[in-house]
């Protein structure tokens, strides 16, 4: 369903097989050379949810290939199973397949959110290219909160997301603020592997090289 323009919710979108060998990555990803940490914000908080990446690393505000707020290693690289698994995306969300087929992320945050963890709304603004990101959502359902690009209140759209779930975000919502302002407990199946809480993975284009 399309939330917006070029904000498309694809419900369901990955097997329960999918959603597993995603779940075994990331937590290779987690416990690897650069651990998933939550990120200290430049006032000093640090984030609720917990993030590791693959490809660049994003402290905030800022892409970089080595972690050096998280010991100093490289990151690891942007796997060619995750670029071809965005372009399956782009495909099932837009009627573009020439786009989709040249869509090439490299780079993916992983968050990892407790049952108290939050994230407020915000602007994805550090890549330096304006590509779609895409969502996917393994584990707890959530409210997922769109916005708009003028300003972090209302109006917004609030979304269920629930495990399986794709959400690409291109266009005119490429830069439209957005948060999760509460997960649901307990809600996940435990066959994805996911012991507790929710997993998100974005992929994105950072322009950077
Ligand atoms: C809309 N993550 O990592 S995913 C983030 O569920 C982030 O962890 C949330 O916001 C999460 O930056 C929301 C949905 C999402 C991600 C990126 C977007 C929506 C977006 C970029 C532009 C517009
Ligand atoms: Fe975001």
């Amino acid at each position: 369903a399309q939330i917006a323009p070029g904000a498309v919710h694809v419900p369901d979108w990955l097997s329960p097989a999918e959603q597993h060998a995603i779940v075994i990555a990331c937590r290779d990803w987690a416990t690897g050379p650069v651990p998933m940490r939550a990120a200290r914000l430049p006032g000093g908080q640090r984030m609720s949810v917990r993030t590791v990446c693959v490809g660049w690393h994003w402290q905030p505000y800022r892409y970089t290939r080595t972690a050096d707020d998280a010991g100093g290693a490289r990151v690891v690289p942007f796997p060619d199973w995750l670029v071809r698994l965005g372009r399956r995306a782009l495909t099932a969300a837009y009627d573009d397949p020439v786009a989709a087929s040249r869509y090439t992320p490299d780079t993916a945050l992983i968050n990892h959110y407790d049952d108290q963890a939050r994230m407020g709304m915000h602007q994805d603004k550090d890549e330096k290219v304006r590509e779609p990101v895409v969502s996917l959502s393994i584990g707890d359902a959530c409210v997922f909160r769109f916005g708009n690009t003028e300003t972090r209140t209302k109006p917004y759209t609030d979304v269920e997301l629930h495990s399986g779930d794709l959400f690409v975000f291109g266009g005119p919502s490429r830069l439209a603020y957005h948060g999760v302002p509460k997960t649901f407990p307990g809600t996940a199946d435990p066959a994805t592997g996911l012991k507790s809480g929710r997993l998100n993975i974005t992929m994105r284009v950072t322009g950077l090289d």
